[in-house]
């Protein structure tokens, strides 16, 4: 369950939070596949209550109506269209799986698909569940019950959301149907939510009965599919994250808290040269690594100080050093603009997303930031898959905020958080020959548009990065060279 099963020369997953199917499967072709991304996690494909009292905001469909394959993303035949064409082009398709509970006790009643539901009596005839199906007795999670009470964070509500009971046979065979849905469908896997709030044991059983990747949408014969559970574990908490660590991959909130630290100038890049489990981080392949999530980036869930798009200088280049590094799993966010933390996607008056416009310089438009799409951020997907499964080597510091690293012979990447330039003759690991910074700029016709670095036959360069620079980082690898 802790392989992403990557089609080959591909990496990096991106979330594409409130996409549509089928903008996804344009994305996959016109863009992610080109690109070399690995894979897309896409918002929670199941029907969910719709909620117009909040104007219909992103987290609504964290409230599962049923498991019809109907939201606001799309249809069933526009979610099976989607997993085949960017199977196709080579990405794969992990859904945000809710298996944790259904709605809460709100007034409005009527799901994306057109089910209704008796919340109070915890009726969900779209499935459906009844009250034997959920936790009993009664019981709501507070604060104070993350630091004692492992039972009550997974046998009473999060947020009011009705709590199924995964002990039940018939609640295990519902999950473990749709999940199989999907995975016939084509994904590669899930993110699964609320994972903290679920027993270990039950999640097992649930897990060992998912079939095998469908071999016709590529996959070797007898893959698993890629599981990540979202535990939110920064210390201190009665529910620890390497309870779930021998079933599958884990979401590790800390690696995002300390990049954003270090990168935002809060501890020195220097200390990077140990990035990993010396950290306190989680071995490298039980972790789902990342900055900022659909929650932090807004103040849900473990909240923190998270770098997001909005402070775009320090959030490019923390997300350039995951990228760049070869620990963890990474996934990219893809965002909406937001200011108000509640707000859905950009939407008209019918509720229904707008699409992504893209221009001519590659972003996007019509209020989504695509973060995916920034330049820096896409070619250093292209730098992760050059440097392959090398490790770190040829580390250099100034003892302070200016940092380089190569990966093997592959690729060489520099960063610069002080406030004075780094200007130094440093080993890139690259064989001789001019290379166009992926940072900066990219190669077009036989010359760099930005920064362009000439490697000597011993391998070094001159390395140039100003404070006043737009971008703190600079990055070459074999294949960026300016003459191929
Ligand atoms: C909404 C309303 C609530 C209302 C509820 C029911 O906001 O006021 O009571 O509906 O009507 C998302 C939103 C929630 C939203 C929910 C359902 O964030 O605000 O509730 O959807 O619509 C904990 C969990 C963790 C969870 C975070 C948010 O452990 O699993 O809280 N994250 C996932 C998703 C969320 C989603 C859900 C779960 C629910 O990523 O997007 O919620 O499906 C400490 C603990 C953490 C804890 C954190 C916050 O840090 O260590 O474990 O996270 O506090 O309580
Ligand atoms: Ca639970």
């Amino acid at each position: 369950y802790k392989n992403p099963y990557y089609a080959s020369g591909h990496s990096a997953m991106v979330h594409l939070f409130e996409w549509k199917w089928d903008d996804i499967a344009d994305e996959c072709e016109r863009f992610l596949g080109p690109k070399g991304f690995g894979g897309v996690q896409i918002s929670p494909p199941n029907e969910n209550l719709v909620i117009w009292g909040k104007n219909r905001p992103w987290w609504e469909r964290y409230q599962p109506m049923s498991y019809k394959l109907v939201t606001r993303s799309g249809n069933e035949q526009q979610f099976a269209d989607m997993v085949r064409r960017c199977n196709n082009a080579g990405v794969r398709i992990y859904p945000d799986a809710i298996i944790n509970h259904m709605t809460g006790n709100d007034p409005e009643n009527v799901g994306t698909g057109g089910s209704t539901g008796d919340f109070h009596n915890w009726q969900y005839p779209g499935v459906p569940y009844g009250r034997n199906d959920f936790n009993w007795p009664h019981c709501v999670i507070g604060g104070n019950d993350y630091a004692c009470c492992a039972d009550r964070v997974r046998n009473c509500e999060l947020a009011g959301l009705k709590d199924l009971n995964q002990g039940t046979e018939y609640v295990r065979d519902q999950i473990v149907n749709y999940m199989n849905r999907l995975i016939d469908l084509g994904v590669a896997g899930f993110r699964i939510d609320a994972a903290k709030h679920m027993w270990p044991g039950d999640l097992s059983v649930i897990y060992s009965r998912l079939h095998n990747l469908n071999t016709a949408h590529g996959f070797p014969s007898g893959s698993r599919p890629y599981i990540y559970q979202e535990v939110i574990d920064l210390g201190g908490e009665a529910v620890r994250r390497e309870e779930y660590t021998s079933l599958a991959a884990v979401t590790e909130f800390k690696f995002g808290l300390e990049l954003s630290n270090a990168f935002k100038g809060n501890n020195q890049l220097k200390w990077l040269s140990t990035w990993g489990p010396a950290w306190g981080l989680l071995p490298h392949e039980d972790a789902l690594t990342f900055i900022d999530n659909h929650d932090n980036q807004r103040g849900h869930g473990a909240g923190g100080n998270i770098l997001t798009y909005k402070q775009a200088k320090q959030y490019k280049a923390a997300i350039a050093f995951m990228l760049a590094h070869p620990y963890g799993e990474p996934q990219l966010m893809s965002s909406f603009d937001f200011w108000d933390t509640e707000a859905g996607p950009p939407m008209d008056h019918h509720g229904n997303i707008i699409s992504p416009s893209i221009n001519s310089d590659n972003t996007c438009g019509n209020g989504w930031i695509c973060e995916h799409r920034w330049r820096p951020i896409y070619q250093m997907v292209g730098f992760r898959n050059a440097a392959g499964n090398t490790g770190v080597n040829d580390w250099w510091d100034n003892g302070s905020n200016q940092i380089a690293f190569c990966r093997g012979g592959n690729a060489f990447v520099a960063f610069n958080g002080d406030s004075w330039a780094l200007n130094e003759s440093l080993q890139t690991c690259l064989p001789a020959g001019t290379y166009c910074d992926v940072i900066s700029g990219e190669k077009s016709h036989h010359s760099c548009t930005g920064k362009a670095v000439t490697v000597g036959h011993d391998g070094r360069a001159h390395i140039s990065i100003s404070p006043g620079d737009f971008d703190m980082v600079l990055a070459i690898y074999v294949g960026s060279e300016s003459r191929l």
